[in-house]
């Protein structure tokens, strides 16, 4: 039996992921619009705790101030009567034909004000809202031709539009982070900040690294070919995960936003061990809403809908369960010191040991012997195998 998600679990979704009405490049809609009270009505019930939106999702691009107003009283009506909460919030600069180019990094420079203004808008809206996380994903900012982007240039406009934002939330006193959200490509041929390795260099050279961070979507890592659990290890490490986007994806193609745990299970179970109980040798865990970004797939109707929504918490929920069954297993912890995976926790030099005391240790290098270190084996695929029982339920 999945269990029951409740709102102590933390999962939040994306307005725009149920409210998805399965348009796609090649084809029409195949289900109707969702209307954003719906929305938060069905997921308080499905035991979800948060709702996010982008500006757009909740109120149509160039709506009048008095259908703005309307549409945000109904919707925090919704959140009152619900109790359901909106931890993150973030902007649309992708949509409209304006945002072509991009926003923050458009060549028209205009379009860079204009981008400015919509987002120092809705950093308003997050405020009020409450929410702690506010999400920027630059899927426009980039291109398809090398000689028609300058890229030095557009990362220096990049970071000129996020330290503007920084200084306006520090101005303001919001208790507000920003999370940038790496993806490869799609819908640019090439977008900026990739991956979370460059994002996260792209971090440290703001005015205020301390007020950004990541949100890193398991799909977007593993359309890049990369291991989206060792990317959210380092930016765990780095005190980087500020938010998280879940979904399934399978391999090197187009954004599939699958399920949590469609795509990598075994990926998506030393995630889920890792946001809960950290590295095994101590390293941090996440505390942080566990935000689902997925499309419930074209083939399904509005019951398929929920009916996916509550399989992204089954999913995480049952990947829990067994990460703690594995951690608790002594098998398990046999194995880990046996492959001396708890061995790399110990620091390579002793304490108060110099590189001087390493050069005169014979016992490092003249006495050892590599050839026996080097037929040692590790144990890594029985290691691998006892994971791989836990998930398929066999211990
Ligand atoms: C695209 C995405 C985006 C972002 C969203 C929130 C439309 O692949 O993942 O979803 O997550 O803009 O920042
Ligand atoms: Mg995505
Ligand atoms: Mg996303």
């Amino acid at each position: 039996m999945a269990p029951r998600p409740t709102p102590a679990d933390k999962f939040s979704f994306g307005l725009w992921t149920v409210g998805w009405p399965a348009r796609d490049p090649f084809g029409d809609a195949t289900r109707p619009e969702l209307d954003a009270v719906e929305a938060v009505h069905r997921l308080a019930e499905l035991g979800a705790y948060g709702i996010t939106f982008h500006d757009d999702d909740l109120v149509p691009f160039g709506a009048d101030a008095a259908t703005r107003d309307a549409q945000l009283a109904r919707f925090r009506k919704a959140l009152d009567e619900t109790g359901l909460v909106v931890p993150m919030v973030t902007t649309n600069l992708f949509t409209h034909p304006v945002f072509k180019d991009g926003g923050f990094t458009s060549n028209d420079r205009s379009v860079r004000r204009y981008a400015l203004r919509k987002v120092l808008r809705n950093v308003d809206l997050a405020a009020e809202l409450g929410a702690r996380t506010f999400v920027m994903w630059g899927g426009r900012e980039g291109a398809e031709y090398d000689v028609a982007k300058d890229i030095q240039a557009a990362l220096d406009r990049y970071r000129e539009a996020v330290d503007l934002l920084c200084q306006y939330v520090v101005d303001q006193g919001y208790d507000l982070r920003f999370a940038i959200e790496p993806k490869p490509n799609e819908p640019r041929g090439d977008i900026l900040l990739p991956t979370v390795g460059h994002a996260l260099a792209f971090i440290s050279t703001l005015a205020r690294p301390d007020l950004v961070g990541l949100n890193p979507e398991v799909g977007h890592e593993q359309m890049a070919g990369l291991n989206f659990a060792h990317g959210i290890a380092q930016a765990l490490w780095q005190g980087k995960l500020f938010h998280i986007d879940l979904n399934g994806q399978r391999g090197i193609k187009y954004d599939q936003d699958l399920v949590f745990g469609h795509g990598d299970l075994l990926n998506a179970f030393a995630l889920v061990d890792l946001l809960e109980h950290g590295g095994p040798n101590g390293g941090p865990a996440y505390d942080g809403p566990r935000h689902f970004d997925y499309k419930p797939s074209r083939t399904e109707d509005m019951t398929g809908v929920w009916a996916s929504a509550a399989a992204n918490m089954s999913t995480y929920l049952l990947l829990k369960e067994r990460a703690a069954a594995f951690r608790a297993d002594p098998e398990v912890a046999e194995a880990l010191a046996a492959s001396k995976v708890t061995e790399l926790g110990a620091p390579t030099l002793g304490p108060g040991e110099s590189y001087t005391d390493l050069l005169a240790d014979r016992a490092a290098f003249e006495e050892f012997d590599p050839q026996a270190a080097g037929a040692q084996g590790y144990g890594f695929v029985r290691l691998n195998q006892l994971a791989v029982e836990h998930v398929l339920g066999a211990r």
